[in-house]
Protein backbone atom coordinates (compact mmCIF):
# COMPACT_ATOMS: atom_id res chain seq x y z
CA UNK A 1 0.00 0.00 0.00
CA UNK A 2 3.13 2.41 1.04
CA UNK A 3 4.10 1.57 -2.82
CA UNK A 4 0.76 2.32 -4.20
CA UNK A 5 0.41 5.77 -2.03
CA UNK A 6 3.90 6.87 -3.32
CA UNK A 7 3.55 5.81 -7.12
CA UNK A 8 -0.45 8.18 -6.50
CA UNK A 9 1.70 10.94 -4.90
CA UNK A 10 4.05 11.27 -7.77
CA UNK A 11 1.33 10.95 -10.25
CA UNK A 12 -0.38 14.12 -8.64
CA UNK A 13 2.60 16.44 -8.40
CA UNK A 14 3.87 15.43 -12.31
CA UNK A 15 0.61 16.00 -13.71
CA UNK A 16 -2.13 18.52 -14.84
CA UNK A 17 -5.04 17.66 -12.53
CA UNK A 18 -8.13 19.69 -14.14
CA UNK A 19 -10.70 17.24 -12.55
CA UNK A 20 -13.80 19.74 -11.49
CA UNK A 21 -14.58 18.25 -8.26
CA UNK A 22 -11.13 17.91 -7.33
CA UNK A 23 -8.85 19.95 -4.89
CA UNK A 24 -5.73 19.42 -3.01
CA UNK A 25 -5.62 19.49 0.82
CA UNK A 26 -3.20 21.56 3.21
CA UNK A 27 -1.20 19.81 5.68
CA UNK A 28 -2.99 21.19 8.20
CA UNK A 29 -6.10 19.18 6.58
CA UNK A 30 -4.15 15.98 6.05
CA UNK A 31 -2.86 15.95 9.65
CA UNK A 32 -6.21 16.25 11.23
CA UNK A 33 -7.98 13.70 9.02
CA UNK A 34 -4.74 10.83 9.67
CA UNK A 35 -5.15 12.06 12.95
CA UNK A 36 -5.87 9.80 16.56
CA UNK A 37 -9.68 11.19 16.06
CA UNK A 38 -10.51 8.11 14.17
CA UNK A 39 -10.22 6.07 17.17
CA UNK A 40 -13.54 7.17 18.54
CA UNK A 41 -17.46 6.57 18.44
CA UNK A 42 -19.61 9.36 19.09
CA UNK A 43 -22.93 8.88 17.72
CA UNK A 44 -25.33 11.58 18.41
CA UNK A 45 -24.31 15.23 18.88
CA UNK A 46 -22.34 17.20 21.52
CA UNK A 47 -23.72 17.05 25.04
CA UNK A 48 -25.88 14.16 23.77
CA UNK A 49 -23.42 11.26 22.88
CA UNK A 50 -23.99 7.59 23.07
CA UNK A 51 -20.71 6.81 24.25
CA UNK A 52 -18.51 8.21 26.77
CA UNK A 53 -15.20 10.08 26.74
CA UNK A 54 -16.57 12.64 23.72
CA UNK A 55 -15.55 15.96 25.54
CA UNK A 56 -12.87 16.59 22.69
CA UNK A 57 -14.97 15.24 20.11
CA UNK A 58 -17.89 17.53 21.46
CA UNK A 59 -15.00 20.41 21.42
CA UNK A 60 -13.94 19.28 17.43
CA UNK A 61 -17.53 19.37 16.15
CA UNK A 62 -18.88 22.42 17.88
CA UNK A 63 -15.59 24.02 16.35
CA UNK A 64 -16.75 22.48 12.85
CA UNK A 65 -20.50 23.78 13.42
CA UNK A 66 -19.43 27.68 14.23
CA UNK A 67 -16.78 27.55 11.68
CA UNK A 68 -19.11 27.16 8.97
CA UNK A 69 -22.01 28.79 10.45
CA UNK A 70 -19.73 32.20 10.35
CA UNK A 71 -18.64 31.28 6.89
CA UNK A 72 -21.91 31.05 5.55
CA UNK A 73 -23.82 33.15 8.02
CA UNK A 74 -25.83 30.02 8.70
CA UNK A 75 -27.97 29.95 11.71
CA UNK A 76 -27.44 26.09 12.36
CA UNK A 77 -25.23 23.52 10.68
CA UNK A 78 -24.78 19.94 10.83
CA UNK A 79 -21.17 18.73 9.78
CA UNK A 80 -21.83 14.88 9.95
CA UNK A 81 -23.23 14.05 6.54
CA UNK A 82 -20.28 11.33 5.29
CA UNK A 83 -20.71 13.12 1.54
CA UNK A 84 -22.58 15.52 -0.51
CA UNK A 85 -25.19 12.97 -1.67
CA UNK A 86 -25.58 12.03 2.15
CA UNK A 87 -26.71 15.77 2.93
CA UNK A 88 -28.76 15.93 0.38
CA UNK A 89 -30.42 12.66 1.17
CA UNK A 90 -31.26 14.33 4.66
CA UNK A 91 -32.89 17.02 3.29
CA UNK A 92 -34.86 14.86 1.43
CA UNK A 93 -35.57 12.50 4.33
CA UNK A 94 -36.63 15.28 6.59
CA UNK A 95 -39.22 17.00 4.70
CA UNK A 96 -40.59 14.46 2.03
CA UNK A 97 -42.34 11.09 2.27
CA UNK A 98 -40.53 8.05 0.20
CA UNK A 99 -43.58 6.63 -2.60
CA UNK A 100 -45.73 9.76 -1.43
CA UNK A 101 -43.65 12.97 -2.68
CA UNK A 102 -42.75 14.89 -5.90
CA UNK A 103 -39.30 16.70 -6.68
CA UNK A 104 -38.06 18.81 -9.07
CA UNK A 105 -34.27 18.99 -10.18
CA UNK A 106 -32.13 19.47 -13.09
CA UNK A 107 -31.06 16.79 -15.49
CA UNK A 108 -28.02 14.41 -14.83
CA UNK A 109 -27.65 15.33 -18.55
CA UNK A 110 -27.52 18.90 -18.70
CA UNK A 111 -25.41 19.52 -15.35
CA UNK A 112 -27.12 18.37 -12.24
CA UNK A 113 -26.05 15.41 -10.27
CA UNK A 114 -26.73 11.75 -9.19
CA UNK A 115 -28.19 12.14 -6.08
CA UNK A 116 -30.69 14.69 -7.48
CA UNK A 117 -32.86 12.38 -8.71
CA UNK A 118 -31.52 9.89 -11.59
CA UNK A 119 -33.51 6.63 -11.70
CA UNK A 120 -30.37 4.91 -10.46
CA UNK A 121 -30.04 7.18 -7.41
CA UNK A 122 -31.83 5.94 -4.23
CA UNK A 123 -33.36 9.45 -5.01
CA UNK A 124 -35.11 8.48 -8.00
CA UNK A 125 -36.30 5.30 -6.48
CA UNK A 126 -37.70 7.03 -4.10
CA UNK A 127 -39.47 10.10 -5.31
CA UNK A 128 -41.46 11.00 -7.85
CA UNK A 129 -39.13 13.40 -10.21
CA UNK A 130 -39.19 15.71 -12.87
CA UNK A 131 -36.62 16.83 -14.35
CA UNK A 132 -35.56 20.78 -15.92
CA UNK A 133 -32.68 21.85 -18.24
CA UNK A 134 -30.85 24.18 -19.67
CA UNK A 135 -32.79 26.50 -22.49
CA UNK A 136 -31.09 24.76 -25.86
CA UNK A 137 -30.51 27.82 -27.25
CA UNK A 138 -28.50 29.84 -24.56
CA UNK A 139 -27.33 26.76 -23.00
CA UNK A 140 -28.89 28.55 -19.68
CA UNK A 141 -31.15 28.08 -16.99
CA UNK A 142 -34.34 29.23 -18.06
CA UNK A 143 -36.38 30.45 -14.64
CA UNK A 144 -39.52 30.97 -16.79
CA UNK A 145 -39.60 27.20 -17.89
CA UNK A 146 -38.54 26.07 -14.43
CA UNK A 147 -41.26 28.03 -12.62
CA UNK A 148 -44.12 26.94 -15.08
CA UNK A 149 -43.02 23.66 -14.80
CA UNK A 150 -43.35 23.79 -10.99
CA UNK A 151 -46.85 25.62 -11.05
CA UNK A 152 -47.54 22.18 -13.21
CA UNK A 153 -45.67 19.32 -11.09
CA UNK A 154 -46.62 21.37 -7.54
CA UNK A 155 -43.03 19.49 -6.17
CA UNK A 156 -42.40 19.27 -2.41
CA UNK A 157 -38.75 20.07 -3.34
CA UNK A 158 -37.10 22.32 -5.60
CA UNK A 159 -33.62 21.66 -6.23
CA UNK A 160 -31.44 23.91 -7.55
CA UNK A 161 -27.20 23.46 -7.84
CA UNK A 162 -25.10 21.49 -10.42
CA UNK A 163 -22.11 19.43 -11.00
CA UNK A 164 -21.45 20.66 -15.23
CA UNK A 165 -23.04 24.24 -15.25
CA UNK A 166 -20.07 27.10 -16.22
CA UNK A 167 -22.41 30.04 -15.11
CA UNK A 168 -24.01 31.61 -12.13
CA UNK A 169 -26.73 30.25 -10.30
CA UNK A 170 -30.11 32.64 -9.34
CA UNK A 171 -30.74 31.18 -5.91
CA UNK A 172 -33.19 34.07 -4.99
CA UNK A 173 -35.22 32.90 -8.09
CA UNK A 174 -35.42 29.52 -7.28
CA UNK A 175 -36.49 30.36 -3.78
CA UNK A 176 -39.38 32.21 -5.19
CA UNK A 177 -39.94 29.77 -7.84
CA UNK A 178 -40.76 27.53 -4.67
CA UNK A 179 -42.55 29.44 -2.78
CA UNK A 180 -45.06 30.43 -5.35
CA UNK A 181 -46.07 26.34 -5.22
CA UNK A 182 -45.48 26.16 -1.88
CA UNK A 183 -42.27 23.68 -1.90
CA UNK A 184 -38.95 23.67 -0.22
CA UNK A 185 -36.15 24.98 -1.89
CA UNK A 186 -32.74 23.12 -1.90
CA UNK A 187 -29.18 24.91 -3.11
CA UNK A 188 -26.88 21.88 -3.54
CA UNK A 189 -23.65 23.88 -3.94
CA UNK A 190 -20.87 21.24 -3.39
CA UNK A 191 -19.28 22.37 -6.46
CA UNK A 192 -18.93 25.88 -6.16
CA UNK A 193 -19.16 26.38 -2.25
CA UNK A 194 -15.99 27.88 -2.09
CA UNK A 195 -16.64 30.29 -4.61
CA UNK A 196 -20.12 31.20 -2.29
CA UNK A 197 -17.59 31.35 0.80
CA UNK A 198 -15.89 34.17 -0.53
CA UNK A 199 -18.26 35.97 -1.95
CA UNK A 200 -17.14 35.32 -5.50
CA UNK A 201 -20.60 33.38 -6.51
CA UNK A 202 -23.95 34.73 -4.71
CA UNK A 203 -24.09 32.82 -1.47
CA UNK A 204 -27.74 30.66 -0.99
CA UNK A 205 -27.69 30.58 2.58
CA UNK A 206 -30.00 32.42 4.18
CA UNK A 207 -32.07 32.64 1.03
CA UNK A 208 -33.29 29.41 0.01
CA UNK A 209 -34.69 26.85 3.00
CA UNK A 210 -32.00 24.29 3.19
CA UNK A 211 -28.14 24.01 1.50
CA UNK A 212 -26.10 21.18 1.62
CA UNK A 213 -22.39 20.96 -0.27
CA UNK A 214 -19.49 18.78 0.09
CA UNK A 215 -16.04 20.08 1.66
CA UNK A 216 -13.85 18.65 -0.87
CA UNK A 217 -14.47 20.57 -4.30
CA UNK A 218 -13.54 24.38 -4.49
CA UNK A 219 -13.91 24.29 -0.81
CA UNK A 220 -10.60 22.30 -0.24
CA UNK A 221 -11.08 20.48 2.81
CA UNK A 222 -11.64 16.70 3.49
CA UNK A 223 -13.87 14.90 1.16
CA UNK A 224 -17.39 14.76 3.10
CA UNK A 225 -20.65 17.01 3.50
CA UNK A 226 -22.49 19.56 5.39
CA UNK A 227 -25.82 21.10 5.37
CA UNK A 228 -26.88 24.46 6.60
CA UNK A 229 -30.31 25.82 7.42
CA UNK A 230 -32.47 28.17 9.72
CA UNK A 231 -33.12 27.26 13.23
CA UNK A 232 -36.69 26.07 12.57
CA UNK A 233 -35.54 23.26 10.49
CA UNK A 234 -32.38 22.32 12.92
CA UNK A 235 -34.26 19.29 14.91
CA UNK A 236 -35.76 17.63 11.74
CA UNK A 237 -32.47 17.78 10.12
CA UNK A 238 -29.84 16.48 13.04
CA UNK A 239 -32.83 13.82 13.37
CA UNK A 240 -32.74 13.39 9.61
CA UNK A 241 -28.86 12.64 9.72
CA UNK A 242 -28.50 10.83 12.93
CA UNK A 243 -30.12 7.76 13.89
CA UNK A 244 -32.07 8.61 10.41
CA UNK A 245 -29.52 7.61 7.60
CA UNK A 246 -26.30 7.45 9.33
CA UNK A 247 -24.61 5.82 12.47
CA UNK A 248 -20.71 6.94 13.77
CA UNK A 249 -19.91 10.21 12.30
CA UNK A 250 -16.25 10.30 11.06
CA UNK A 251 -14.73 12.18 13.34
CA UNK A 252 -11.28 12.28 12.02
CA UNK A 253 -13.08 13.88 9.17
CA UNK A 254 -15.31 16.43 11.06
CA UNK A 255 -11.72 17.41 12.95
CA UNK A 256 -10.32 18.46 9.52
CA UNK A 257 -13.50 20.07 7.96
CA UNK A 258 -13.02 22.68 11.03
CA UNK A 259 -9.69 22.74 9.47
CA UNK A 260 -10.93 23.63 6.08
CA UNK A 261 -13.38 26.09 7.24
CA UNK A 262 -11.03 28.10 9.20
CA UNK A 263 -8.51 27.98 6.39
CA UNK A 264 -11.81 29.21 4.31
CA UNK A 265 -12.49 32.37 6.16
CA UNK A 266 -8.59 33.62 5.85
CA UNK A 267 -8.43 36.30 3.75
CA UNK A 268 -5.97 34.39 1.28
CA UNK A 269 -8.53 31.92 0.66
CA UNK A 270 -10.88 34.83 -0.81
CA UNK A 271 -7.96 35.50 -3.51
CA UNK A 272 -7.12 31.83 -4.05
CA UNK A 273 -11.82 31.54 -5.08
CA UNK A 274 -10.71 34.89 -6.55
CA UNK A 275 -7.88 32.81 -8.61
CA UNK A 276 -10.03 30.18 -9.32
CA UNK A 277 -12.42 31.86 -11.47
CA UNK A 278 -9.80 33.96 -13.52
CA UNK A 279 -8.20 31.13 -14.44
CA UNK A 280 -11.12 29.21 -15.53
CA UNK A 281 -11.82 32.19 -17.70
CA UNK A 282 -8.36 32.95 -18.75
CA UNK A 283 -8.46 28.80 -19.73
CA UNK A 284 -11.75 29.38 -21.32
CA UNK A 285 -10.42 32.19 -23.69
CA UNK A 286 -7.26 29.76 -25.25
CA UNK A 287 -9.78 26.97 -25.89
CA UNK A 288 -12.52 29.05 -27.53
CA UNK A 289 -9.55 30.86 -29.79
CA UNK A 290 -8.73 27.31 -30.49
CA UNK A 291 -11.77 26.81 -32.04
CA UNK A 292 -13.11 24.83 -29.33
CA UNK A 293 -16.87 25.10 -28.73
CA UNK A 294 -17.85 26.13 -25.19
CA UNK A 295 -21.08 25.21 -23.81
CA UNK A 296 -22.95 28.75 -22.86
CA UNK A 297 -20.02 30.48 -24.68
CA UNK A 298 -17.71 30.34 -21.54
CA UNK A 299 -17.79 30.27 -17.99
CA UNK A 300 -18.90 32.59 -14.52
CA UNK A 301 -17.25 30.02 -12.42
CA UNK A 302 -14.93 26.96 -11.50
CA UNK A 303 -15.36 25.44 -14.96
CA UNK A 304 -15.93 24.88 -18.46
CA UNK A 305 -17.76 22.52 -20.75
CA UNK A 306 -16.64 21.77 -24.10
CA UNK A 307 -19.03 20.42 -26.70
CA UNK A 308 -16.31 18.22 -29.08
CA UNK A 309 -19.45 16.97 -31.59
CA UNK A 310 -18.00 19.25 -34.04
CA UNK A 311 -14.71 17.43 -33.77
CA UNK A 312 -15.44 13.98 -34.37
CA UNK A 313 -14.29 12.76 -31.24
CA UNK A 314 -15.91 11.63 -27.87
CA UNK A 315 -15.31 12.69 -24.41
CA UNK A 316 -14.08 9.51 -23.96
CA UNK A 317 -11.15 9.61 -26.82
CA UNK A 318 -10.74 13.20 -25.57
CA UNK A 319 -10.09 12.17 -21.59
CA UNK A 320 -7.83 8.97 -22.60
CA UNK A 321 -6.19 11.08 -25.13
CA UNK A 322 -5.24 14.09 -22.46
CA UNK A 323 -4.72 11.53 -19.93
CA UNK A 324 -1.78 10.18 -21.89
CA UNK A 325 -0.65 13.52 -21.77
CA UNK A 326 -0.65 14.16 -18.00
CA UNK A 327 -3.69 16.24 -18.10
CA UNK A 328 -6.21 14.59 -15.72
CA UNK A 329 -10.09 15.59 -17.26
CA UNK A 330 -13.05 13.98 -17.35
CA UNK A 331 -15.95 12.70 -20.30
CA UNK A 332 -19.22 14.82 -19.65
CA UNK A 333 -22.58 14.98 -20.98
CA UNK A 334 -23.78 17.91 -22.42
CA UNK A 335 -27.08 19.99 -23.13
CA UNK A 336 -28.29 17.75 -26.12
CA UNK A 337 -26.21 14.66 -25.62
CA UNK A 338 -27.11 12.09 -27.82
CA UNK A 339 -23.90 9.52 -26.78
CA UNK A 340 -23.96 7.35 -23.66
CA UNK A 341 -22.41 8.80 -20.20
CA UNK A 342 -19.52 6.12 -20.71
CA UNK A 343 -18.78 8.15 -24.00
CA UNK A 344 -20.10 11.50 -24.08
CA UNK A 345 -19.70 13.88 -26.38
CA UNK A 346 -18.55 16.72 -24.24
CA UNK A 347 -15.18 17.46 -21.59
CA UNK A 348 -15.57 19.21 -18.23
CA UNK A 349 -12.41 21.34 -17.29
CA UNK A 350 -11.67 22.87 -13.98
CA UNK A 351 -9.26 24.62 -12.42
CA UNK A 352 -9.82 24.76 -8.07
CA UNK A 353 -6.49 22.19 -8.13
CA UNK A 354 -4.31 24.23 -10.15
CA UNK A 355 -4.59 26.96 -8.60
CA UNK A 356 -4.19 25.11 -5.15
CA UNK A 357 -0.63 24.59 -6.94
CA UNK A 358 -0.02 28.33 -7.59
CA UNK A 359 -0.57 28.68 -10.55
CA UNK A 360 -1.82 31.57 -12.32
CA UNK A 361 -3.07 32.78 -15.87
CA UNK A 362 0.47 32.54 -17.83
CA UNK A 363 0.29 28.83 -16.80
CA UNK A 364 -3.56 28.45 -17.90
CA UNK A 365 -2.94 30.14 -21.01
CA UNK A 366 -0.06 27.31 -21.57
CA UNK A 367 -2.38 24.39 -20.36
CA UNK A 368 -4.89 25.75 -22.56
CA UNK A 369 -2.43 25.51 -25.65
CA UNK A 370 -1.74 21.86 -24.78
CA UNK A 371 -5.22 20.76 -24.31
CA UNK A 372 -5.92 22.10 -27.67
CA UNK A 373 -2.88 20.67 -29.15
CA UNK A 374 -3.92 17.38 -27.95
CA UNK A 375 -7.14 17.58 -29.09
CA UNK A 376 -6.30 18.99 -32.45
CA UNK A 377 -5.46 15.14 -33.45
CA UNK A 378 -5.93 12.50 -30.44
CA UNK A 379 -3.95 9.96 -32.32
CA UNK A 380 -0.96 11.51 -33.33
CA UNK A 381 0.90 10.09 -30.24
CA UNK A 382 4.11 12.19 -30.96
CA UNK A 383 2.54 15.34 -29.71
CA UNK A 384 1.15 13.43 -26.77
CA UNK A 385 4.35 12.56 -25.78
CA UNK A 386 5.56 16.04 -26.19
CA UNK A 387 2.94 17.57 -24.24
CA UNK A 388 3.64 15.02 -21.61
CA UNK A 389 7.29 16.24 -21.26
CA UNK A 390 6.59 19.47 -21.35
CA UNK A 391 3.25 19.19 -18.52
CA UNK A 392 5.83 17.25 -16.29
CA UNK A 393 8.70 19.41 -16.37
CA UNK A 394 6.30 22.15 -15.56
CA UNK A 395 3.77 20.67 -12.91
CA UNK A 396 6.82 19.33 -11.01
CA UNK A 397 8.00 22.85 -10.12
CA UNK A 398 4.53 23.61 -8.23
CA UNK A 399 4.12 22.46 -4.46
CA UNK A 400 1.36 19.80 -3.81
CA UNK A 401 0.04 21.33 -0.91
CA UNK A 402 -1.15 24.82 -0.99
CA UNK A 403 -0.42 26.94 1.93
N1 LIG B 1 -19.35 13.27 -9.14
C1 LIG B 1 -18.96 14.56 -8.62
C2 LIG B 1 -18.48 15.44 -9.71
O1 LIG B 1 -17.48 15.10 -10.28
O2 LIG B 1 -19.06 16.48 -10.01
C3 LIG B 1 -19.98 15.15 -7.83
O3 LIG B 1 -20.34 14.27 -6.81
Amino acid sequence: MARIIESETLRQLNGVELIASENLVSRAVLEAMGSIMTNKYAEGYPGKRYYGGCEFHDQAENLARDRVKELFGAEHANVQPHSGTQANMAVYFSVMQCGVDRMMSMSLTQGGHLSHGSPVSFSGKMYEVHQYGVDLTSETLDYGAVEEQARRVKPKVIVCGASAYPREIDFKAFQEIADGVDAYCMADIAHIAGLCAAGIHPNPTGVVDFVTSTTHKTLRGPRGGFILCGEEYAQSIDKAVFPGMQGGPLMHTIAAKAVCFAEALRPTYREYARQIVLNAQTMATVLDDAGLRLVSGGTDNHLILIDLSNRGITGLEAEEALGRAGITVNKNTIPNENRSPFVTSGLRIGTPAVTSRGMKESEMRTIGRWIARVLEDITNESVIRQVAGEVTEMASRYPLHPE
